[in-house]
C-alpha cells in the first residue's frame, strides 16, 4: 500500500521553510544579518474552517492578489481551509503565538478573549442587514476591531454572515419548541448564554464535528446561516430551518500581533488596505451565495420555516437578559447604544 512521506505535507505547506533549506550556510549566514524583512518576500498564512471556494476564503485569496499587486510581489497570501490546521480556537492561539500569520473565524469565537467582539452577537441587535452594514462597516465596527489590539491580534477587517437561525430534527416556531433541545454552539459563553436563555441546553463544539454530532443523534439541533448549513451538510440531519435569525454574527480577518510588530510601517498599511478593499468583494460573493445555498438546500430537502411563522417576540422577550451580561461596562454600553441609535 502506498504509505506517503510524512515529510511531504510539511514541505508543502510550508514553502519558506523549503527556500530556507535550499539555501548554502553561507548565504543564510549573510541574510540573518540584515532585517529580515527587508530581504525576504513573505507568504502570509492565513486558516479557515470553511472550503476554499467559500466567499471567506476567496476575499482572503483576493487580499492576497490586492497586496501582492501592492508590494511589488514581495508579500502575498496562502489560504488554508476546510479547518486543516485546527478548530477556530486552536487557530486563533496559533496567530496568538506567531505560529501562524492571520485566521478568518466567526467572531462568536473570540467572544471570551475580546470583550468588544461579543457586541455584534447580541441577539436582535441588528434591525436588518442595512443596520448591520452602516454600522459594522462604518465607525461601530472599527470600534470592535480596535479592541482585538489589547488582546495581542490585529483586527483587519469584518464580513457580513447573513443571519443566523436554528435548525433541527423537528420544526421550531417558538421558544417553548426548544426546551430541552441539545443543541451546538459555537464554544462562547455569550453563545451558551443565547442559547440557555431560550431553556435549551447548549453544546459547545469546533464547527467541522457538527456533522457527526447531528447525524449520530448527540446534538438535536445546531445553528446558522444557510451557506454553511448547505456547506457543511446539516440539512442532511437537521431538515427543518426555522427562520428565527437570533443572531447576525460577523466575520472576522485577523493579523498575528507578534508577526505585524515585525513588518515594516509600509507593509502593515498595505496589508490594511488589501484587507479593506477585499470587504465589497466579499459583499458581492456573499449576497450570491446566501442564495444559491437557500435554493440547494431546499432541493436537498430542507423545509423551511419562514420568519412570519416564528414568534419572534417571544425570543426577543427571553433573549433580553444576554444583552446585560455581555455589555457589562460602560464603554460596551455606549457602543450597544450608538449601534441601536444608528440608522
Ligand atoms: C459559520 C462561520 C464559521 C464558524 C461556523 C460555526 O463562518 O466561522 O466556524 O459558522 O458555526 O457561519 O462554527
Amino acid at each position: 500500500m502506498f504509505k506517503p512521506l510524512v515529510g511531504v505535507h510539511y514541505f508543502l505547506e510550508n514553502p519558506l521553510k523549503i527556500k530556507l533549506r535550499l539555501l548554502s550556510p553561507l548565504i543564510l549566514a549573510s541574510l540573518i544579518s540584515f532585517p529580515a524583512q527587508t530581504l525576504m518576500a513573505r507568504t502570509f498564512r492565513s486558516a479557515d474552517v470553511h472550503s476554499k471556494d467559500f466567499p471567506t476564503n476567496m476575499a482572503v485569496m483576493h487580499m492576497g492578489e490586492e497586496l501582492s499587486a501592492a508590494t511589488g510581489g514581495k508579500d502575498s497570501i496562502k489560504v488554508f481551509g476546510d479547518s486543516s490546521l485546527g478548530s477556530e480556537k486552536d487557530t486563533i492561539e496559533q496567530v496568538k503565538i506567531g505560529a501562524l500569520d492571520m485566521v478568518r473565524v466567526s467572531s462568536a469565537a473570540f467572544n471570551g478573549i475580546v470583550p468588544e467582539s461579543s457586541i455584534p452577537s447580541l441577539p436582535f441587535l441588528f434591525r436588518d442587514i442595512n443596520h448591520l452594514r452602516s454600522t459594522m462597516y462604518g465607525a461601530q465596527g472599527e470600534k470592535v476591531l480596535a479592541g482585538f489590539e489589547k488582546a495581542g491580534f490585529i483586527g483587519l477587517a469584518l464580513y457580513e454572515s447573513g443571519a443566523r437561525s436554528l435548525y433541527a430534527k423537528k420544526p421550531i416556531k417558538s421558544i417553548a419548541d426548544t426546551k430541552g433541545l441539545k443543541i451546538r454552539v459555537i464554544p462562547s459563553d455569550l453563545m451558551v448564554g443565547l442559547v440557555s436563555a431560550m431553556g435549551a441546553s447548549p453544546t459547545p463544539m469546533p464547527f467541522a464535528e457538527v456533522y457527526t454530532g447531528l447525524k449520530t443523534g448527540l446534538l438535536d439541533a445546531a445553528e446558522n446561516n444557510y451557506p454553511s448549513y448547505d456547506e457543511a451538510k446539516h440539512f442532511e440531519s437537521a431538515p427543518f430551518y426555522s427562520e428565527t435569525m437570533h443572531v447576525m454574527t460577523p466575520e472576522v480577518l485577523v493579523f498575528s500581533k507578534k508577526i505585524w510588530d515585525t513588518l515594516t510601517p509600509q507593509e502593515q498599511t498595505a496589508i490594511r488596505a488589501a484587507a479593506k478593499a477585499s470587504v465589497p468583494y466579499y459583499v458581492k460573493l456573499w449576497e450570491a451565495k446566501e442564495i444559491a445555498s437557500k435554493d440547494a438546500v431546499i432541493k436537498g430537502g430542507a423545509k423551511i420555516i419562514p420568519a412570519s411563522e416564528i414568534d419572534r417576540k417571544g425570543f426577543i422577550a427571553a433573549e433580553k437578559p444576554v444583552w446585560d451580561k455581555f455589555a457589562n461596562t460602560p464603554e460596551l454600553k455606549a457602543l450597544v447604544q450608538e449601534i441601536v441609535n444608528a440608522k
